[in-house]
């Protein structure tokens, strides 16, 4: 059970893909010891609907990235007290923010200057007076991309739902909250059953239509607080705060009621799929390792007794 990942980095990210979804506004943070200047760039972007907050003081940046985690920085180069390029230099250095874009607004067009501040991490580097149209657009295809690099990093293509790797980090991060604040915690492992002949008889575009099935129904019908990911090809992993065993197991054995149900295919020959579960309980002692084994086990024991139940 390693973790390749710097887990803190791509945590943030987590969070800040499950705190806001993408159609949630652009959060813009402007620093700019210019009130006024702030104020003009603040009012184009609110203009198409995006989130500003914006400092004069660049002392207030790190606490307002913590709290706003904006989408994008728009800073001045040239301020009182500290510069924008050492202000992006330390914003870089915390691998929390590193993929944060960093759009440079400045009266400097001295080639060497502007060079300088791209190095220190800056993005883009746009010359006052700046032209509103081209800082909005700036602004939004940068959020954008940023929004998309940062869901291709955690999420599953073909279901949406978190990828493997991913799954594991926040597995470890509830198994960690479980012991500090001793609260029960869940696990199940589902695999869909006889998944290889559903693909056999009909085709792998209709085994990625009922993965696709799957997945939605989970992401229907769990809670907003439940870790939903794609663990493997056919196989889903669920983590459950605050949930018992028990509890965990009616609620994922009413999911397979109801996916047994679901008709796959509109034309031709008719086709139900079940998955088997297996549901663990964490307690004091058992680390992330251990607890997927036990769900597993339990799996193998769904399975080994016919398959479309759900073992504890
Ligand atoms: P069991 O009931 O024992 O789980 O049998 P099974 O056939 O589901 O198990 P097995 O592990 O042998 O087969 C899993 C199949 O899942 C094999 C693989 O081709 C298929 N699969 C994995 N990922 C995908 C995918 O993304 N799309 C499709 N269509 N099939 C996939
Ligand atoms: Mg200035
Ligand atoms: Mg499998
Ligand atoms: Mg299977």
């Amino acid at each position: 059970f390693t973790r390749p990942l710097d887990v803190g980095l791509l945590i943030d990210q987590i969070d800040q893909l499950t705190q806001r979804t993408s159609s949630e506004p652009y959060m813009v943070l402007i620093v700019d010891d210019s009130p006024l200047m702030a104020e003009v760039y603040a009012l184009a972007l609110r203009a198409v609907g995006m989130r500003v907050v914006s400092t004069t003081n660049p002392m207030e940046v790190p606490d307002l990235l913590a709290e706003q985690q904006p989408d994008l920085i728009l800073l001045d180069v040239y301020m009182p007290d500290c510069n924008g390029q050492e202000l992006a230099a330390v914003i870089r250095q915390q691998p929390e923010y590193h993929s944060v874009p960093i759009v440079f607004l400045s009266g400097e067009t001295d080639r060497s200057v502007q060079l300088a501040a791209l190095a220190r991490g800056g993005d883009d580097f746009l010359t006052k007076p700046i032209n509103l149209e081209h800082l909005i657009a700036a602004v939004s295809s940068r959020i954008r991309r940023a929004r998309t690099m940062r869901s291709l990093m955690v999420r599953d293509g073909l279901t949406g739902l978190f990828n493997h790797s991913v799954t594991q980090d926040l597995l470890m991060r509830e198994v960690a909250r479980a012991r500090r604040n001793a609260q029960p915690l869940a696990v199940a492992l589902l695999d869909i059953d006889h998944f290889k002949q559903v693909n056999d008889r009909y085709g792998h575009q209709v085994g990625d239509r009922v993965l696709k099935s799957l997945a939605r129904l989970l992401r229907q019908r769990l809670r907003a607080t439940d870790v939903i990911g794609r663990y493997g090809g056919e196989e889903f992993l669920i983590v459950m705060p605050d949930t018992r065993a028990g509890s965990a197991a009616m609620v994922i054995d009413s999911l397979r009621e109801r996916f047994a149900h679901i008709e796959h295919q509109r034309e031709g020959e008719p086709l139900r799929v079940t998955f088997s579960a297996g549901v663990a309980e964490w307690h004091m002692g058992l680390d992330a390792g251990a607890l997927i084994e036990k769900a597993d086990a339990a799996l193998y024991q769904a399975k080994h007794n016919g398959r479309n139940q759900v073992v504890v």
